[in-house]
């Protein structure tokens, strides 16, 4: 707790100069402060949707305290210092999301298979992701694959199995999903912008304009995809 508590207040405070240290500054507080609010929503409209809550608050909480760490990273390091930081941060978060698609959809018989396959294909999205950024293999082949891989979760959630149970449960449970489907295909897709951003390729020049600005790109990405997600669970849960 007293650890914690001193990476909030840490006795020589680095000062935010660029938008992109204010950005670590303010996705700390941010998913911070969002996951207070999922946890003292777990019982909002009644409890039903209890777990989906808690899940929001980890993805919420786990952010916090990585962007805690990637913050004096990038202060003392730059964006080299952040990259592994980042990626674990990911590989537990985005699988928490699949785990909420599944969560969601659990009353319209959605299959455990489903969870699992969301979660193989998220976590060889950002392996081999991690391989390219990292400089541990070729970025533009290792991107490609990840890249492919990515528009495997954006099938099953928009025209395979996912989306057939959702049409099933209909109400407020398919609105929800189309939300949680749209963040996937819109928000997430800021990360290959960020990650062609910040690493050589064929498309280097057309990202030229957004050279250096990929930990900028990501850590927005970060706040819209963690804490939208979280809100999409919590107007299911008020719902009617
Ligand atoms: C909370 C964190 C989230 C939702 C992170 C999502 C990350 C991605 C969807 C990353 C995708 C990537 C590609 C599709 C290709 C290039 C490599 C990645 C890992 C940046």
């Amino acid at each position: 707790m007293e650890n914690l508590f001193n990476m909030f207040l840490a006795s020589e405070v680095i000062v935010p100069t660029n938008a992109t240290e204010f950005t670590f500054w303010i996705g700390a507080m941010a998913m911070a402060a969002a996951s207070v609010f999922f946890l003292l929503s777990l019982d909002a409209g009644g409890g039903k949707w209890r777990n989906s809550m808690l899940v929001s608050a980890l993805i919420t909480g786990i952010a916090a305290v990585h962007y805690l760490y990637m913050r004096d990273a990038y202060a003392s390091m730059g964006g080299d210092g952040v990259t592994a930081f980042r990626y674990v941060d990911w590989i537990l978060t985005v699988p928490l999301m699949c785990v909420e698609f599944y969560l969601i959809l659990q009353k319209a018989g959605a299959p455990k298979s489903l969870m699992w396959n969301l979660i193989t294909l998220s976590t060889i999205m950002l392996v081999t992701g991690y391989v390219g950024e990292a400089g541990h293999g070729d970025a533009v082949i290792f991107g490609t694959i990840s890249g492919l891989v990515y528009f495997g979760i954006v099938y099953i959630l928009w025209l395979g199995s996912a989306a057939e149970l959702a049409n099933k449960a209909g109400g407020a449970v398919l609105e929800a999903y189309t939300a949680l489907k749209w963040f996937v295909l819109v928000g997430w897709a800021i990360y290959p912008i960020g990650y062609m951003a910040g690493t050589e390729g064929w498309y280097s020049g057309l990202f030229s304009g957004l050279s250096g600005q990929m930990d900028l790109i990501y850590n927005i990405g970060d706040a819209i995809n963690k804490i939208g997600f979280g809100l999409v669970i919590y107007n299911l849960a008020v719902a009617k």
